[in-house]
């Protein structure tokens, strides 16, 4: 039998570890402690373990957050068979193919390209436009004068199965560029290294047969993508148009400052969106990938069928995020 001095004894003790306990989770929290086994980390948007593999490679090898995101994002951008994303991308209305991407470092320096034309890689481009000139973004024809300057190559980047799918659609084609709430391919990608440097891409060719000249959220640093070493970085796909909007890269992360988990602040962000646009919600998909200074992760759309790809401890998956809406 316990005499009260044994049960005083215990029940002194066990609220003592609880508050140890309970102490330490917060400490954890003031002083930044990262979950165990967390670093390196990158996740992407949709079925990139091609992306999230190449992006690996570098991160495994101790290598910088900013080479494993540009390396990444350079896999789809040269698949043909990627229709979102660089070469064999879909082209605009009037049968041409024409980019946006940005990308972000550990010490928030930003490049972006948008509206480029015949340049495979404009992630590479963008690296370019932070780390060898004083602007942020370029555009257009003066991005690929740029990116020629820069030594890359002029090149067709309408393969012949977005060509035909271009002519199908000019049979009917009435303008409504719609995602829809299937697969897309643009893809977001944003790492931390094992150094704890965070950085993010992404890299589109933007709607498909959309009007010449629109730019989506992809290169807007805050929308498409956005990094910040304190915090963290969130990246984008869906209908640019309503990621723009509400710059929601960018308020994901400022969600993160205040104190969410990066889930609970995609969840926000997303919660938000169909507040605010009610009716742009119902048939068009947005969704977010994102990463906490702690190496933890969160994903969220609107609709079911958004993917992502996370590449953490060794292993590399693909996960069905959750979404607002249900089937
Ligand atoms: C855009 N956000 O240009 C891009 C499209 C996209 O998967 O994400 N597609 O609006």
């Amino acid at each position: 039998m316990k005499s009260r001095r044994d049960f005083l004894h215990q029940s002194i003790l066990g609220s003592l570890t609880a508050g140890t306990l309970g102490f330490w989770a917060k400490a954890t929290e003031w002083f930044d402690v990262p979950e165990k086994g967390a670093f390196p980390v990158v996740i992407a948007t949709w079925d990139n373990q091609k992306a999230t593999q190449a992006a690996w490679d570098v991160l495994s090898k101790n290598g910088r957050s900013l080479d494993a995101v540009e390396a990444g994002v350079r896999i789809p951008e040269a698949d043909p068979l990627d229709t979102s994303v660089g070469y064999g991308g879909f082209p605009d209305r009037d049968g041409n193919v024409t980019l946006d991407a940005c990308i972000m470092d550990e010490f928030g320096n930003a490049g972006s390209v948008n509206f480029l034309e015949h340049i495979m890689h404009p992630i590479s481009v963008a690296r370019k436009v932070m780390e060898e000139t004083p602007h942020v973004m370029l555009s257009g024809s003066g991005a690929l004068e740029f990116a020629l300057s820069k030594g890359f190559i002029k090149e067709d980047l309408l393969t012949e199965v977005a060509r035909e799918a271009w002519e199908k659609w000019k049979i009917t084609s009435e303008y409504k560029p719609v995602i829809n709430i299937e697969r897309h391919d643009t893809i977001g990608m944003v790492a931390i290294d094992a150094q704890r440097r965070i950085a993010g891409a992404c890299s589109t060719s933007g709607l498909a047969f959309k009007i010449r000249g629109r730019v989506g959220d992809s290169p807007i640093i805050g929308a498409g993508m956005f990094a910040d070493n304190e915090v963290g970085a969130a990246a984008a796909t869906g209908l640019g148009e309503m990621v723009l909007r509400t710059l929601g890269s960018f308020l994901i992360v400022e969600e993160m400052r205040r104190g969410k988990h990066p889930q609970k602040a995609a969840e926000e962000v997303i919660r938000r969106l169909a507040r605010k646009y009610p009716k742009d919600c119902a048939d068009n998909q947005v969704g977010y990938v994102v990463l906490d200074r702690k190496g933890r992760h969160g994903a969220y759309s609107l609709h079911p069928g958004f993917n992502y790809s996370l590449y953490q401890g060794g292993q590399n998956l693909v996960v069905e995020a959750g979404s607002l809406f249900a089937k």
